[in-house]
């Protein structure tokens, strides 16, 4: 077990239906504290560079079009093992497959409008908190 922080997105699905309260209670119930919290419009080209690693995938053109279609909560999630931990308290990628109890399983709608971002890996996670936040978001 060790200390880490993660990324997490609330996706424009979940703010446009004004339930980012809930998701911020589940991290919180499990374990998480949010340690770094923003509300942003990102626009086409933020997204496509943040997404780049799915450059190549069938999805990537929709899930661009749709990560910039309305505002998204960016947050820092931290805590014991938070990049695993987030991973399953947000459960699978697609809602259907996602165990009961998970945000994506509750709250998502689809593979695509899943409710929320996890950084896979801490190394991912250390990238993607430097892609939305400065040093001065951050807790020291
Ligand atoms: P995750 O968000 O669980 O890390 P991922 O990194 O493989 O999943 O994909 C990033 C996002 O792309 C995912 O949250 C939703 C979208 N996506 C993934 N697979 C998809 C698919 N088969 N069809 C449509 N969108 C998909
Ligand atoms: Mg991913």
């Amino acid at each position: 077990m060790s200390l880490q922080r993660t990324l997490s997105i609330i996706k424009p699905d979940a703010v446009g239906r004004n339930i980012t309260g809930s998701i911020n209670a589940r991290f919180e119930q499990e374990g998480l504290r949010i340690t770094a919290q923003k509300m942003m419009f990102l626009c086409r080209s933020q997204v496509e560079k943040f997404y780049e690693i799915h450059r190549d995938k069938a999805f990537y053109d929709s899930l661009c079009e749709y990560m910039s279609s309305g505002p998204v909560v960016v947050q820092v999630l931290s805590g014991e093992d938070a990049v695993a931990r987030n991973r399953r308290i947000m459960g699978a990628t697609n809602p259907a497959n996602a165990e009961i109890g998970t945000i994506r399983r509750d709250f998502g709608q689809n593979v695509e409008q899943n409710a929320v971002h996890g950084s896979d890996s801490v190394e991912n996670a250390e990238k993607e908190i430097a892609f939305f936040f400065s040093k001065l978001e951050l807790m020291p």
